[in-house]
C-alpha cells in the first residue's frame, strides 16, 4: 500500500478512509531519524493548516507527491518549495465559509453584547447583590469593516448586510462585490466600527493591524480576528486595549498559538477563543472528507479536486 504520513490530527471517519488506501504513519509517533530511513516510501501527506509542514520534514520526503491540507489556510506550509519539487497541495476551500462568518458575528455580538460579563453576572449572583447588570453597546447599524473579501469574508458580509448600513473591505484588488473598497486599510478602519480580519496569514499580510489602523478603529472600535493571529501585531492589540485606544477585541487567533498571552485574559474587554472558527462537528465532517477525497482521487488517477492557486501550474 502506498504510504502516507499524517501530522496532527484527523478525525476517525478521516483515519477509517485513508486506512483503506495508505498505510499510515502519524508523524507524532516518529522523528527524523526515522524519516533518514523510511521517508523514501512516503508519497502523501495529511496535515492541517496550524501544523503544517516542517521543512525539514518536507526534505526528509524525497518522493512526496501531495500535501493534503485539512483547512482552508495553507501559510503553515511553504508552496513555494512545493511547487519547485512538483509536489501538489490541496486544502478546503469553501465547506468552511458559513461556520467561520458565523464565528465572526458571534465574537462580534460577544464584544458589543458583553456577553461574557453578562454570563458571569447572573452566575455570580451579583445581580442579584447589585441589581442590573450595567448597559452594554448596540450592534445594530454598525458600519463593518472586513479586511479580505475572498469567499469567508463574502460569507461574513452576506450575514451582517441586514444588520448595517455600511459594509466597507480592504483587499489586495478590488472585487466584483456590492461593498464599499477601501484601497487604504487606516482609512477603512477610522471609518468602521468593527474591523473583521479574514485575510490569509503568511508573509505578505503579516501585522497588517497595527497601532495606526487599531488607533484608527478607535475607543468604542471592535477589533475581530478569525483569520491568523499573525495578521494582527498582538503586542500593539494589547497596549491599545490596555490603553482604552481601542474598545475591543474578538479572537479566535493568536500569533503563538497554542499560547494565549496572560494580558489578553486579564482584559474584561477580550472574547478568546482557543481557534475554533470551523470547529463543528459538521464543518470538520466535510473538511475531512475534502481532504480525503483529494488523497484518493490522486491515488486513483492523479487528479485532486481543491488544489492551492500556487499549483495551478503543477496540474494539466
Ligand atoms: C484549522 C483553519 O487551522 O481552515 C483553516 O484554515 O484555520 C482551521 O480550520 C485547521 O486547519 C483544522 O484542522
Amino acid at each position: 500500500m502506498p504510504e502516507l504520513l499524517l501530522i496532527g490530527n484527523a478525525t476517525q471517519t478521516m483515519l477509517e478512509r485513508m486506512a483503506t488506501q495508505f498505510t499510515i504513519h502519524r508523524w507524532s509517533d516518529l522523528s527524523l531519524d526515522w524519516l533518514a530511513q523510511n521517508g523514501a516510501r512516503i508519497t502523501h501527506v495529511a496535515t492541517n493548516g496550524h501544523d503544517g509542514i516542517e521543512p525539514t520534514v518536507m526534505a526528509a520526503l524525497p518522493n512526496l507527491k501531495l500535501i493534503a491540507c485539512y483547512g482552508v489556510g495553507y501559510d503553515a506550509i511553504d508552496t513555494a518549495e512545493a511547487v519547485r519539487r512538483g509536489i501538489l497541495v490541496t486544502h478546503t476551500p469553501d465547506v468552511l465559509n458559513e461556520e467561520v462568518a458565523t464565528t465572526a458575528v458571534m465574537l462580534m455580538l460577544a464584544c458589543y453584547r458583553n456577553l461574557l460579563g453578562n454570563d458571569a453576572y447572573a452566575r455570580s449572583g451579583d445581580w442579584a447583590a447589585k441589581g442590573s447588570a450595567p448597559l452594554t453597546r448596540s450592534a445594530e447599524e454598525q458600519v463593518v469593516g472586513i479586511l479580505g473579501m475572498g469567499r469567508i469574508g463574502q460569507s461574513i458580509a452576506a450575514k451582517l448586510a441586514p444588520w448595517s448600513p455600511r459594509i466597507l473591505y480592504h483587499s489586495r484588488s478590488q472585487k466584483d462585490v456590492p461593498y464599499e473598497y477601501f484601497s487604504n486599510l487606516t482609512e477603512m478602519a477610522t471609518a468602521s466600527d468593527v474591523l473583521i480580519c479574514i485575510t490569509p496569514g503568511g508573509a505578505g499580510t503579516r501585522h497588517l493591524v497595527n497601532t495606526e489602523v487599531l488607533q484608527a478603529l478607535g475607543p468604542r472600535g471592535c477589533l475581530v480576528n478569525v483569520s491568523r493571529g499573525s495578521v494582527v501585531d498582538e503586542a500593539a492589540l494589547i497596549a491599545a486595549l490596555q490603553s482604552g485606544a481601542l474598545g475591543s477585541a474578538g479572537l479566535d487567533v493568536f500569533e503563538r498559538e497554542p499560547h494565549v498571552p496572560q494580558a489578553l485574559c486579564d482584559l474584561p474587554n477580550t472574547v478568546l477563543l482557543p481557534h475554533v472558527g470551523s470547529a463543528t462537528v459538521e464543518t470538520r465532517a466535510a473538511m475531512g472528507a475534502l481532504t480525503v477525497d483529494n488523497l484518493l482521487a490522486h491515488l486513483k488517477d492523479g487528479s485532486v479536486l481543491t488544489p492551492v492557486p500556487e499549483c495551478a501550474g503543477l496540474l494539466g
